[in-house]
């Protein structure tokens, strides 16, 4: 079906050809109309198998002929208008527009005189000098050109949720601050707290649309606007990151939040549900046809509106129908684990090996985010160039936790470090440092930071000999995998997750933004065979305590409880469950 997006990029392209041709007029016409579709409550679709072309051209900003190709469009897929304009410069006009600088008379000259269809196209011509012999052009436009496509690439792939998250968060509190504005949230897959986004999407409720518009488009961090509307806008900040921002009715508020939630595969299944019911949910409520009229049954709230189709309220973070709707329907759904709910860490750094401070200011720090335990865990002896600690260094710094407990006491201060480390695992799933050593510990969590490239088998029985070791209590960062620069490496996850379970070892979910690991799949299968898990920051600065809500949103994104993960329980349970291990 031709949905109101295709029907207005087709529009938004016939401008762009226009403007190439310096027609006047014509093309802020059918980018007005485009704008217009975008906005639009109601499917196009819809309108014209009710109401014909009448209909169409009853939409404001819609004239006869932009009317009559939709129409064509509608009915035939296609435009004929549009496919020749496209014959005559077949260009990748989409991709072409998104860099920086480069205008529709510019697009057209570059593909008369160079060929210049595509992205790739222009790189090369760039890199090869050609652009700037055109006329017009210059040594200056081609470098800017260059510039554009660096930070095209750069910022066309998804950003680490963790990095960009405090950037979303702040547009959105400036946002909230304008005058008139009743509500401004954080929609999309930052609401589900996915490890990576694609955009941020916000929503806001306000008296007056137009100046919370103005402001969005003007903030500082703006390099682009590539929407401005009266219900949607959209920009393009300096970090790359694309924001939608739509204002939403009162009344819908709820049913949009939960529409630009998603994800959109839950969003299909709640509609499926709707329809069953014999009613209809979209972005503005959820409705039931009466006497031939749509009544509102439902959408203030996201609560109201799960409750209208029989459901129990599902948190963001578990909405991508992998069984999530099932659950609820059933009132079976977990209690996920709060972002309040951890009492300690499990894994932390200090400067006696790669950590930038001291084991008491990690300590205080710690006990400012609300934490009542620490376990340091530095680096072993293997990982030379982190100055890991060997035995003597190990009891060294044994001692020092003791001295770092026993001030905080005379503080008053509730805080307990524990002993720990972050026991390289060797090539044969022996460790790093001996028993003798590691049995003094209170906390041993073991890792792989060498050979990634071992076959399945071979890494598999390495970190199942790890955990077979009475001492080693967490592997630490169980698949190895950094989001976006290394693959985790290759493993039996599900073999692992039994043997944590024949062993009673726990394994964490390294909740550094980059590694989330384990991730949200492999937490769900831990709850499921009932392996205890822990969220540590693995901070190496007391700034990386932050890491730790990505962390708690991988678990509940594998909906993980609190008594799934080990230290969202009180220090004298987590010491019995230590102690009954070893
Ligand atoms: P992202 O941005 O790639 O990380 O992922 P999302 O989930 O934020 O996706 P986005 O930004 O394209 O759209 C935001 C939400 O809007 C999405 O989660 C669900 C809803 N949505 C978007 N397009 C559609 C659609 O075609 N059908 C339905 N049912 N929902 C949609
Ligand atoms: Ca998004
Ligand atoms: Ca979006
Ligand atoms: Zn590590």
């Amino acid at each position: 079906m031709a949905s109101n997006k295709s029907i207005a990029e087709i529009l938004y392209d016939i401008a762009e050809y226009l403007n190439m041709d310096n027609i006047p007029f014509k093309p802020r016409a059918y980018e007005k109309a485009a704008e217009v579709i975008e906005g639009l409550e109601e499917d196009v679709s819809e309108i014209y198998k009710k109401g014909g072309l009448k209909a169409l051209e009853n939409i404001p900003g819609i004239g006869i002929s932009i009317a009559e190709k939709i129409e064509e469009f509608i009915k035939t897929g296609k435009v004929k208008y549009y496919e020749e304009l496209k014959k005559k410069m077949p260009i990748d006009m989409d991709s072409l527009r998104k860099v920086e600088g480069l205008g529709p008379q510019s697009i057209k000259k570059l593909y008369e005189k160079l060929g210049i269809k595509t992205v790739e196209d222009l790189k090369k011509a760039a890199e090869g000098q050609k652009i700037r012999a055109l006329e017009g052009f210059g040594e200056k436009s081609e470098e800017k050109i260059l510039k554009s496509l660096t930070f095209l690439e750069k910022s066309s792939g998804r950003f680490i949720l963790g990095f960009i998250m405090p950037e979303i968060e702040e547009i959105t509190e400036d946002i909230r601050k304008q005058k008139g504005v009743e509500k401004a949230i954080i929609a999309g897959s930052v609401r589900r707290m996915k490890e990576t986004i694609g955009d941020a999407d916000i929503l806001v409720v306000a008296k007056n649309a137009e100046p919370v518009m103005d402001y969005f488009v003007r903030m500082p961090e703006v390099v682009k606007v590539t929407a401005h509307g009266e219900t949607k806008s959209a920009i393009k900040l300096k970090s790359g990151l694309n924001v939608d921002l739509r204002i939403v009715p009162r009344k819908s508020y709820g049913a949009a939040l939960n529409y630009f939630t998603g994800s959109k595969a839950h969003n299909i299944a709640l509609r499926e549900i709707a329809v069953k019911h014999g009613m209809k949910l979209n972005e503005y409520g959820l409705f039931k046809m009466k006497d031939k009229k749509e009544t509102f049954v439902a959408g203030r709230t996201e609560e109201e509106l799960y409750k209208a189709l029989g459901l129990h309220y599902i948190e963001p973070e578990m909405r991508e129908d992998t069984g999530e709707i099932e659950l609820s329907r059933e009132n079976k759904l977990p209690k996920l684990i709060g972002y309040r709910d951890l009492k300690g860490d499990l894994q932390v750094q200090t400067n006696w090996t790669d950590g930038s401070d001291s084991i008491e200011t990690m300590a205080r720090e710690a006990i400012k985010q609300g934490l009542e335990y620490i376990v340091i865990t530095d680096h072993t002896k293997r990982l030379a160039m982190t100055g890991g600690l060997d035995e003597k260094r190990m009891k060294k710094q044994m001692e020092e936790v003791d001295k770092v407990n026993k001030k905080l006491k005379l503080e008053g201060k509730r805080m307990t470090v524990l002993k720990g480390s972050e026991c390289d695992i060797l090539k044969d799933g022996t460790l790093d440092l001996p028993d003798s050593i590691l049995s003094q510990l209170d906390v041993v969590g073991a890792s792989v930071h060498s050979y990634f490239n071992l076959s399945r088998e071979e890494q598999t029985e390495r970190i199942k000999r790890a955990m077979d070791n009475k001492n080693v209590d967490v592997i630490f960062h169980p698949t190895g995998r950094v989001i976006q620069r290394r693959e985790a490496y290759d493993v039996d996850m599900d073999e692992l997750i039994r043997h944590a379970k024949r062993t009673g070892t726990i394994l964490e979910i390294d909740a550094l933004p980059e590694r989330a690991d384990l991730k949200d799949e492999y937490v769900r299968k831990c709850v499921a065979a009932g392996v205890k898990m822990s969220i540590d920051s693995d901070a190496h600065m007391p700034a990386h305590f932050q890491a730790l809500r990505y962390g708690i949103a991988e678990a509940r994104r594998g909906f993980a409880e609190k008594k799934d993960i080990i230290n969202a329980w009180p220090l004298a349970k987590i010491k019995k469950l230590l102690k009954d291990r070893h």
